[in-house]
C-alpha cells in the first residue's frame, strides 16, 4: 500500500485459560510491540488492540479442571496474563475482554447484519450428545481415538500427535471429556459460513499479497488448494456470546466468529471510555475521533501479529466474514511467527514444559530486557526456533554486558572523571571520526527499514552492530591513555552521540533500557529521526551518574533454571514410564488377546482387494514422529501411503521390504499428503507391530490375498 494514514495493529486475543509463556511472547507479543514502538517513535498515528479470548470449549475445560465456573477462570487469567504483559512492557492502547458486554453487544449485531444480508446457511445435523452432562460435545469436549495414528487421546477437532485436522465422527471409540460416557446422536441446528461459495473472492485476495511471509502464503494456498467448506459459526454451547435469533436457544457463536471481531470492539471501546479523550493525539498532532476509519478507511493499514496456528483464522475466514459484512478494509499483513522450542523440546503446558512469565520475574527480577532481546535474537520468525538456557547466558554475558553495556558505562565514567559529567566539545575531527559519524547516521534507517519488513531478529542485529561500532571506536582510540586533551574530549564527544542514539534506536527492542539510558544522559522524549542527528548532544550538556544497564547472568540463578527444567523432565519421564508399564500391565492381564470381532460376511470381505506390493522408498513425515510416507509398487501402479509404523520401523530398513497391502481404502489426506491404501500389520499383546508379508518368493507385486 502507499503511504498509510495510520495503523491498526493487532496482537493475538490468547485464551484466558492459563498463565503466559515465552514461546506466547516470542511468538506475537514482542514482534507487535517492537513494530508499534518504532512506528509512534516515527511520529505514526498507531492504534495497537489486543485482549484476552474469554470464550470457547479451551475456556470451559478449564473451569471444569478447576472446578470453578467459566467466569472465575477467565477473571483469575484476565488478571495475570494482563500483569505479565505490563511486566515485559508490551504497550497495547487497551487489553481488553471479550467477555465484556460492549463485544457481545457488538459482535451479536456484526452476526444479525451477516444474517439479514442472507449470508449465513441454516442446517441440521447430527452432533454428539452427553446425556449424563447434558450438553452437546462440540471440538475438543469429545476425545477418542486418532484414526490417523492411534493416539487415544486424539481431540474432537484435531490430533496433537499427528496434526491432522479431525472431525469428532473420525474418532474411534468417541468419548465425552467431560463425563467419559458414549456420545449419542442428536440433531440440531446451526448457521454456516459458506467459504466454498467465497472462495473465489478470498483467492483474489490471497493473489494481492504476494508480500506476505512464505509459511504464511503457503498455508492460505494449500487450504485454497483443498477447496473450502461451509463452516459452522455457531455452536450448541451455554458459555459464549448468544446467537442473536429467535429459536436459537442454547447456542452461542463459534468462538472464532466472535473473538476476531473482539479486535474491532476492543478500538471502538479503546475510543469511547473517558480516560482515553485525551490521548487523542499522536506525535503532536489530533487523532481522529472516532473507531471507524482505524477500520475502515482503506488508508489504514491494518496488521495482525499471531501464531501460525492462527493463521487460517486471520488469513481466510475474518477477512470472508469482513467482506460479507462489507465497509471494512481487510488486513494488510498478517506476519505469523512459527513456534518457539524450550531446550529442543516442544512447549507444553499440560506437562509444564515452559518458562511462564510470572514465574521468570520472579526469579529473575528485574531482567525483562535480557529476555525481551534474547527472544527476538532467536525469533521464530521463518522456521521454529529453540530457547536454550545457555544461550541465554551467552547472549547476555557477551552481546548484552560485554559490548552495549561496557561500551557506554565505559563512556560515561571517563566523561565524568575527565570532564565533570559534561558532554565535551568536539574540535578537529579525523578522517575515521567523520566515517565513524557517517556510518552512525545510517543505522535509523537500516533498522526502522527492517522492522517495517516484520525482520525483527535483523532488526535487533543492526542494533548491536551500532553498539559494536561504538565499543569498537572508544577501544581503538583508547581515550584513557592520551594525553592531548583536545583529542580525548573528540572522542568522548562522538562516544556520547553514538550513546544517545542508542538510547532512541534500542526503545522498540529494550523499553527499560533506554529509559535507563535516556536517564543517564539526561535526554528527554526523542523521536526516531532525532538518531540521524549525530550531535544529539550539545557540548556542555550534564549527564546524570553513571548506572550498568546490563550485568552477567548470576550463574546461581542460571543453575536453578536449568536444575528446574531437569526436575521437571525427569518427572515427566517417570510419569510416562510409569504409566506405560501399567498400561502393559493391565492389557497384558486384562485382555491378552483381542477378542474375536462379530461375525461378518463373505460378501464384506471380498469387497476389500488385497495384494501384495513392495515398498519402494521410506521417509519420516515432517513434524510426526508415528507417520511414515511410503511409496508402494502394487503391481497395479506406485503409490504413496502414509503408515503409522515410524515407532516400529526405521525408513532406511523397510526399503524392498514385501507387505500385504489393502488397494481400493478411499483415499485420505493426512497432514496435506493424500495416502492411498492401507499396509496391513500385525500387533501383538505388547503394542509390537510386524508387516505381514508371504512366506514364499513366488508372491510377486499384484498377487491377490483372498
Ligand atoms: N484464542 C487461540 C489462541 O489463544 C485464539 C486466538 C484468537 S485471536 C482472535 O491461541
Ligand atoms: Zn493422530
Amino acid at each position: 500500500m502507499s503511504t498509510p494514514k495510520r495503523y491498526t495493529v493487532t496482537a493475538a486475543l490468547i485464551y484466558a485459560n492459563g498463565p503466559i509463556h515465552i514461546g506466547h511472547l516470542a511468538g506475537c507479543y514482542l514482534p507487535s510491540d517492537i513494530y508499534v514502538r518504532y512506528l509512534r517513535s516515527n511520529g505514526e498515528d498507531v492504534l495497537f488492540v489486543s485482549g484476552t479470548d474469554e470464550h470457547g470449549v479451551p475456556i470451559m475445560i478449564r473451569g471444569f479442571m478447576e472446578k470453578k465456573s467459566p467466569q472465575e477462570v477467565v477473571d483469575k487469567y484476565y488478571a495475570v496474563i494482563d500483569k505479565s504483559f505490563k511486566d515485559f512492557g508490551i504497550e497495547f492502547d487497551i487489553y481488553s475482554r471479550t467477555s465484556k458486554p460492549v463485544h457481545h453487544k457488538f459482535s451479536s449485531d456484526f452476526f444479525k447484519t451477516l444474517h439479514d444480508k442472507g449470508y449465513f446457511r441454516e442446517k441440521e445435523s447430527e452432533q454428539n450428545y452427553d446425556e449424563e452432562a447434558k450438553m452437546f460435545l462440540v471440538d475438543r469436549f469429545i476425545v477418542g481415538t486418532c484414526p490417523r495414528c492411534g493416539n487415544p487421546r486424539a481431540y474432537g477437532d484435531q490430533c496433537e500427535s499427528c496434526g491432522s485436522d479431525l472431525s469428532p465422527d473420525e474418532l474411534i471409540e468417541p468419548r465425552s471429556a467431560l463425563s467419559g460416557s458414549v456420545p449419542v446422536k442428536k440433531t440440531t441446528k446451526n448457521w454456516f459460513l459458506p467459504l466454498d461459495e467465497m472462495q473465489p473472492k478470498l483467492e483474489k485476495f490471497i493473489a494481492s499479497h504476494p508480500e506476505w511471509k512464505a509459511n504464511v502464503a503457503g498455508q492460505c494456498k494449500s487450504w485454497l488448494a483443498s477447496g473450502l467448506h461451509p463452516r459452522a459459526m455457531t455452536r450448541d454451547l451455554n458459555w459464549g456470546v448468544k446467537v442473536p435469533l429467535p429459536n436459537a436457544e442454547g447456542k452461542v457463536l463459534y468462538v472464532w466468529f466472535d473473538a476476531p471481531i473482539g479486535y474491532i470492539t476492543a478500538s471502538k471501546e479503546w475510543f469511547e471510555q473517558p480516560e482515553t479523550r485525551n490521548q487523542l493525539t499522536y506525535g503532536g498532532k489530533p487523532k481522529s475521533a472516532s473507531w471507524e476509519p482505524y477500520w475502515k478507511d482503506k488508508d489504514t493499514k491494518l496488521v495482525h501479529f499471531i501464531g501460525k496456528d492462527n493463521i487460517v483464522f486471520h488469513c481466510l475466514i475474518f477477512p470472508a466474514m469482513l467482506m460479507a459484512h462489507e465497509g471494512y478494509i481487510l488486513p494488510d499483513n498478517v506476519p505469523a511467527n512459527e513456534f518457539l522450542n524450550l531446550e529442543s523440546r516442544k512447549i507444553s503446558t499440560s506437562r509444564n514444559w515452559a518458562i511462564w512469565l510470572h514465574e521468570y520475574l520472579e526469579e529473575m527480577p528485574g531482567k525483562q530486557d535480557e529476555l525481551r532481546y534474547v527472544l527476538t535474537a532467536i525469533s521464530p520468525e521463518t522456521s521454529d526456533g529453540d530457547f536454550l538456557w545457555t544461550d541465554y547466558e551467552a547472549r547476555v554475558n557477551n552481546e548484552l554486558t560485554a559490548v552495549f553495556s561496557n561500551f557506554v558505562h565505559r563512556t560515561m565514567v571517563l566523561t565524568h572523571k575527565n570532564f565533570e559529567g559534561k558532554v565535551p566539545e568536539a574540535t578537529n575531527y579525523t578522517k575515521e571520526d567523520i566515517l565513524t559519524l557517517e556510518e552512525i547516521a545510517k543505522y535509523p534507517e537500516k533498522i526502522g527499514s527492517l522492522i517495517a519488513q516484520y525482520k525483527f531478529r535483523e532488526g535487533q542485529q543492526e542494533l548491536m552492530n551500532l553498539a559494536r561500532l561504538g565499543n569498537k571506536y572508544l577501544s581503538d582510540n583508547e581515550p584513557w591513555k592520551n594525553p592531548d586533551k583536545e583529542r580525548v574530549k573528540t572522542i568522548l564527544n562522538i562516544s556520547l552521540q553514538i550513546c544517545a542514539n542508542l538510547s532512541v534506536l534500542c526503545e522498540p527492542f529494550l523499553p527499560f533500557t533506554t529509559q535507563k539510558l535516556r536517564g543517564m544522559l539526561n535526554l528527554g522524549q526523542m523521536n526516531w529521526n532525532n538518531a540521524k542527528n549525530t550531535n544529539l548532544l550539545a557540548a556542555g550538556h550534564s549527564l546524570n551518574e553513571p548506572v550498568m544497564l546490563f550485568a552477567k547472568v548470576d550463574p546461581v540463578l542460571l543453575k536453578k533454571q536449568i536444575e528446574k527444567l531437569d526436575h521437571i523432565r525427569k518427572q515427566q519421564e517417570e510419569a510416562e514410564k510409569q504409566a506405560a508399564a501399567s498400561n502393559q500391565q493391565s492389557s497384558v492381564a486384562a485382555n491378552p488377546l483381542e477378542p474375536q470381532k462379530d461375525v461378518t460376511t463373505f460378501d464384506d470381505f471380498s469387497k476389500m482387494d488385497i495384494r501384495i506390493g513392495t515398498i519402494l522408498s521410506a521417509e519420516k513425515m515432517p513434524k510426526s514422529d508415528k507417520l511414515l510416507k511410503l511409496e508402494v509398487d502394487t503391481g497395479i501402479d506406485k503409490r504413496v501411503v502414509l503408515s503409522g509404523i515410524a515407532k516400529h520401523y526405521k525408513p532406511e530398513d523397510i526399503i524392498g521390504q514385501q507387505v500385504t497391502i489393502l488397494v481400493n481404502l478411499a483415499p485420505r489426506k493426512m497432514m496435506g499428503i493424500e495416502s492411498n491404501g492401507m499396509i496391513l500389520m500385525s500387533e501383538n499383546d505388547k503394542g509390537e507391530l510386524s508387516f505381514v508379508a508371504p512366506t514364499k518368493t513366488n508372491q510377486n507385486n499384484g498377487s491377490t490375498v483372498k
